[in-house]
C-alpha cells in the first residue's frame, strides 16, 4: 500500500462515522468496466456500485447530458415546472408501461414513498379502517436503511437499538406463496418484495412463485410493489427482472441505475390508482424530479436500450454463470444468479467470502462479500466476452487456490 493510500484510509476512519469497513482500495478513475486506484491500478468492477452503474463507469453520453444540463438549470424545486420532467415522465411511461410516476432520489425513499402511496390508497379507495393498514413482507428483504425501512427488515445488524419502530408489517418467508395467501387480511394493502433478493445473496425464488403471487395478489385487492431498485434496468437480462416470470406488478420501484451512477435517482412507478391518491401537498421532495436528474435519468435510460446493454446483461450473464459453473473447486458450493446479477456461495468450512475479495483484489478484480459465505459478482453491463473470460480465470485460480 502506498504512502497516499495509507494517508486516505486513515483520515477516513479517524473522521468517519465507522459505518463501513470497505476493501483497502482507494478509487479515482472509472471508465466502462475499469477503475484505477490512488496509485494507478487497475481493476475490472465487478460490483457496479451495487447495479447503480449499470451502464458503466462515466458514460461518455450521460457525462455530456449532465454538463450540459448542469450549465442551464440544476434545481427549481416542484413550486415551480421544469422542462426536463415532462420528457422524463413520458419516456420512462413509455419504456415501462406504467401511468404515472413519482420521482425520487434515493432508493429508501422511493420505498417509503411507495409505502405511503399504498397506505392511503387503502383507506381512501379499498375502505381498510384508519390506522389499520398492512403490509407484507419478506424475511431476508432489503428494501433501505430509513426507520421506516427497518421496522420490518429481519436483520438484527441492521435493525440493533435503532427503535423503536413502525408498525403495521407483517414477515412471512420468501418464495412460499402459501404463507402470503395465509397473511392477508382484510386489512392487507400490499405485498413489498424484491424479485430476487438481493442483500439475502441472490436469492431466486421458485419457479411458479410470482405468477401464483400476482394472481393472489388480484384476487385479494392487494397491491403488488416489486423493488427492483437492484434488479431493474437490465440487471438481470430484461429491462424490469419482472418480465422472467411473465407478471406485472401494481408498483415497480426503481433507482440505483436509472442515472447510471451519475446523481441519486429514484421513482415509483405505478398504475394510476395507487399514485392518484397523492394530493397537492401531501408529498414530495426538494430534489426530487429536478432538471439534472432528469436529464441524467432520460439520457441512462435511452443509452441502456440503444447500446443493447440489456441484450448484452442476458448474453455475458449466461455464459459467465457456464463459466464460473465450470470451476471445479472444493470451496463452492452453489452458483445463482440471473443476467449480471450472479453469486458464489462457498461452503462455510471456506473460510469466509472476505479473503476471496482480498484475493481477487490482488489480481485486478474488485468483488464484494455478503453475508459472510457469498461473493457477489455483477459487472457493468457493457462487460464484454473477453473480459468474462479474463475474470472466469481470475475467479478460478482464487478458488482453488484458496479453498
Ligand atoms: C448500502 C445491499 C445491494 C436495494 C433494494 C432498496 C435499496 C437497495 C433492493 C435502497 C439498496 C444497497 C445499499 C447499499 C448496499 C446495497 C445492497 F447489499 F445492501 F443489498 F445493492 F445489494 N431496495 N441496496 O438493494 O436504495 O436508498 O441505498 O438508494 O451500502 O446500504 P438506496
Amino acid at each position: 500500500m502506498s504512502s497516499a493510500t495509507h494517508a486516505l484510509i486513515e483520515t477516513e476512519n479517524r473522521l468517519g462515522a465507522y459505518n463501513y469497513k470497505p476493501l483497502d482500495v482507494v478509487l479515482s478513475r472509472g471508465e466502462g468496466v475499469w477503475l484505477w486506484d490512488v496509485d494507478g491500478n487497475r481493476y475490472l468492477d465487478c460490483l457496479s456500485a451495487y447495479s447503480a452503474v449499470n451502464q458503466g463507469h462515466c458514460h461518455p453520453k450521460i457525462l455530456a447530458a449532465m454538463m450540459e444540463q448542469a450549465k442551464k438549470l440544476t434545481l427549481t424545486s416542484r413550486a415551480f415546472r421544469n422542462d426536463q420532467l415532462a420528457p422524463f415522465y413520458e419516456e420512462i411511461a413509455a419504456l415501462t408501461g406504467s401511468h404515472k410516476v413519482l420521482p425520487m432520489n434515493s432508493g429508501a425513499e422511493a420505498v417509503e414513498s411507495a409505502i405511503k402511496a399504498v397506505r392511503k390508497w387503502g383507506y381512501e379507495v379499498k375502505g381498510v379502517p384508519e390506522n389499520k393498514a398492512e403490509i407484507i413482507v419478506c424475511s431476508e428483504n432489503f428494501h433501505g436503511r430509513t426507520l421506516g425501512i427497518i421496522s420490518f427488515s429481519t436483520d438484527e445488524t441492521a435493525r440493533g437499538n435503532f427503535g423503536p419502530f413502525t408498525p403495521g408489517f407483517k414477515i412471512i418467508p420468501f418464495g412460499d406463496a402459501a404463507a402470503l395467501e395465509a397473511a392477508i387480511t382484510p386489512n392487507t394493502v400490499a405485498f413489498l418484495v424484491e424479485p430476487i433478493q438481493g442483500e439475502a445473496g441472490v436469492i431466486i425464488p421458485p419457479k411458479g412463485y410470482f405468477p401464483k403471487v400476482r394472481e393472489i395478489c388480484t384476487r385479494h385487492g392487494v397491491t403488488l410493489i416489486l423493488d427492483e431498485i437492484q434488479t431493474g434496468l437490465g440487471r438481470t437480462g430484461k429491462l424490469l427482472a419482472e418480465e422472467h416470470e411473465s407478471i406485472e406488478a401494481d408498483v415497480t420501484l426503481i433507482g440505483k441505475a436509472l442515472s447510471g451512477g451519475f446523481y441519486p435517482v429514484s421513482a415509483v412507478l405505478s398504475n394510476s390508482e395507487v399514485l392518484g391518491v397523492l394530493q397537492p401537498g401531501q408529498h414530495g421532495s426538494t430534489f426530487g424530479g429536478n432538471p439534472l436528474a432528469c436529464a441524467i435519468a432520460r439520457t441512462a435510460l435511452k443509452v441502456l436500450v440503444e447500446e443493447g446493454m440489456i441484450e448484452n446483461s442476458a448474453k455475458q450473464g449466461a455464459y459467465f454463470k457456464s463459466q464460473i459453473e465450470a470451476i471445479r473447486s472444493n470451496a463452492v458450493r452453489e452458483v445463482r444468479g440471473r443476467g449480471l446479477m450472479l453469486a458464489v456461495e462457498l461452503h462455510p468450512e471456506a473460510g469466509g467470502a472476505r479473503r476471496y475479495c482480498e484475493a481477487l483484489r490482488q489480481r485486478g478484480i474488485l468483488v464484494k462479500d455478503t453475508h459472510v459465505n457469498t461473493i457477489r459478482i455483477a459487472p457493468p453491463l457493457v462487460v464484454t466476452k473477453d473480459q468474462v473470460d479474463w475474470a472466469s480465470g481470475q475467479i478460478e485460480a482464487v478458488l482453488t487456490s484458496l479453498a
